[in-house]
């Protein structure tokens, strides 16, 4: 039979896993992925640029997706996750939709507009976090001046990678609103007094908007005093109220303060995550990469890439919101991390 059989059992539609163990079983992971930075300066002009020539009425959103060099088709920025900035005029509105993939937006610059989320009007201001979990419809509106520029971050590349991505249009362009403004944050941003009426115990966290203020006055209250994690400094989680856990099943956010003079200890784990500069300068080695951020870039970690983090700076501090899959690999008791 010789080189025939080979040929025969393809036809039969089978594989010799003895040709492929080693492939199939890699002794680690090793992504496809690249560490790659994208710069906020760079993008920034073009990201006006559309917004000068293409309407919302043209663009269901008008993003510029940042796609990891190492994964093109489908686009998506790590194996995982999806970050992208979006820009909105003053009087444009972008129509709402729902989609069972897990989003956020974390505003970078402007104010004035609000994403309608299930009927809740929730407004931006720069750093904040708005959530829209799966499933959940929104839009969004601009009522103020200037451009507003946030970061998208969904988990669509996880969620079409399980099959399990559907989309639907809301019909109207905008939802009404018919709760109060803000009522979502107002009631659940003062922690540990949370509604005791209604408890609805969910995977996502209740809250449409961790306001930046209240990331501030959270570092703020730590001040110096914290000794924070020897490889990602003082680090914050944004939390579900309901749960104490991360604030999408598949998504979590956090946020980091890097001290002057900090230097990370080399870890790995087996999340990506991706990195938004919220303030500061500084260098993240990535498995021998250096990616050299400023304000407002956007830097991806590939899972189980190697991460040492500096802020070189001698007198400011780092800011660094980021997100991870981490909650998903958890779940699915695929969590690892490595300390150098
Ligand atoms: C989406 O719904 C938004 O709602 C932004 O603003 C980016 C990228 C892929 C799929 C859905 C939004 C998106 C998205």
């Amino acid at each position: 039979m010789g080189d025939d059989a080979y040929d025969a059992i393809a036809k039969l539609g089978t594989a010799p896993l003895w040709r492929y163990f080693g492939d199939l079983f890699a002794a680690q992971p090793k992504s496809r992925a690249e560490p790659f930075l994208w710069s906020y300066a760079a993008l920034r002009p073009y990201l006006l640029h559309f917004a000068d020539v293409l309407s919302l009425r043209e663009a269901e959103r008008r993003v510029l997706m940042l796609v990891n060099p190492g994964l093109a088709d489908p686009p998506a920025t790590t194996t995982t996750l999806y970050a992208g900035i979006q820009v909105i005029l003053p009087g444009e509105t972008a129509q709402a939709h729902r989609h069972t993939s897990g989003a956020f937006r974390f505003v970078i610059e402007g104010s004035g507009a609000y994403t309608t989320v299930n009927g809740e009007r929730v407004h931006m201001h720069p750093g904040d976090l708005l959530l829209t979990p799966g499933w959940h419809w929104h839009d969004h509106a601009h009522e103020g001046e200037g451009p507003m520029l946030w970061l998208d971050g969904l988990d669509f590349p996880l969620v079409n990678a399980l099959e399990a991505g559907f989309f639907e249009l809301y019909g109207e362009r905008t939802q009404k609103a018919d709760v109060p403004d803000d009522i979502s944050s107002r009631q659940f941003i003062h922690g540990r007094l949370t509604p005791a009426w209604s408890p609805r115990p969910s995977p996502n966290s209740p809250i449409g908007n961790y306001p930046w203020s209240e990331t501030a006055r959270a570092f703020d209250a730590i001040a110096d005093d914290a000794v924070g994690s020897d490889s990602d400094g003082v680090l914050l989680e944004y939390t579900n109220p309901w749960t104490g856990g991360p604030v999408m099943p598949t998504i979590g956010c956090r946020v980091a303060r890097l001290r002057p003079g900090f230097r990370g200890v080399p870890r790995r784990q087996t999340p990506s995550t991706i990195y938004h500069v919220v303030r500061g300068e500084g260098v993240t080695t990535v498995d021998g990469r250096r990616l050299e951020w400023g304000p407002k870039d956007v830097f991806a970690v590939p899972g189980w890439a190697t991460y040492e983090h500096v802020n070189a700076a001698r007198g400011d501090d780092a800011i660094l919101f980021s997100y991870t899959d981490a909650p998903a690999l958890t779940a699915l008791g695929l969590y690892r991390e490595e300390v150098r």
